[in-house]
């Protein structure tokens, strides 16, 4: 059994259904974590050490980010503290004379077993961010994203879409390959 630190309760949802797919089921906690200044790897590989020998068992860890090009990647490692404070109608203000549009979700997650090093699987998804908010699913910034190969944004999608072709969907593929080959 794998133990899925986070906070936020949608990534659990998430991940339960991804992970399905792959025949394992996951445990959650939420201890907590620092979360280091650097990378989205950097962030996963830190936390999920943290975590592992604070409980003293394997763990994972997902550290996302929204990479907006035109903004040079902002919110990006701050994505966190931009939705809790400029939120998404903050983000769309200052997207609203750019006409580069694109933006990827990054996902990293970072798997660690007791004083062993950690591991990171990255995600991404490729997208554009819309003028206007769409769709009451998902969470976050789910509603601005939209995805050309669905035609809708992530906020419109159910979750079992959004689990087909997600950035967390990439991350958590590649580790779960990674660790049935490993079992
Ligand atoms: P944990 O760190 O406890 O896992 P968190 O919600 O703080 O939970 P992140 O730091 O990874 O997670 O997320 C950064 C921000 O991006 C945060 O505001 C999330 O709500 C948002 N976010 C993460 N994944 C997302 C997704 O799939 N769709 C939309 N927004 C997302």
């Amino acid at each position: 059994m794998i133990t899925f630190i986070t906070g936020n309760e949608h990534k659990v949802i998430e991940a339960r259904g991804i992970f399905k797919k792959f025949g394992f089921d996951i445990d959650h906690e939420n201890p907590g974590y620092p979360e280091i200044q650097g990378s989205i790897e950097e962030v996963a590989a830190y936390g999920a050490r943290y975590v592992a020998d604070l409980l003293n068992k394997p763990v994972i860890v997902d550290d996302t980010g929204l990479f907006i090009r035109a903004l040079n990647g902002f919110p990006g490692t701050y994505s966190s503290y931009v939705q809790d404070t400029l939120t998404n109608k903050g983000i769309l203000k200052l997207m609203e004379d750019e006409q580069d549009r694109y933006a990827e979700f990054r996902s990293c997650i970072g798997y660690c077993e007791p004083n062993c090093e950690p591991k990171t699987f990255l995600g991404t998804v490729a997208g554009e961010i819309l003028s206007e908010e769409k769709g009451d699913h998902g969470f976050a910034y789910d509603p601005l994203f939209y995805v050309k190969e669905y035609d809708k944004t992530f906020g419109e999608l159910t979750t079992d879409e959004k689990n087909e072709c997600s950035h967390r969907r990439k991350s958590m593929e590649k580790f779960a390959k990674w660790y049935s080959e490993k079992l």
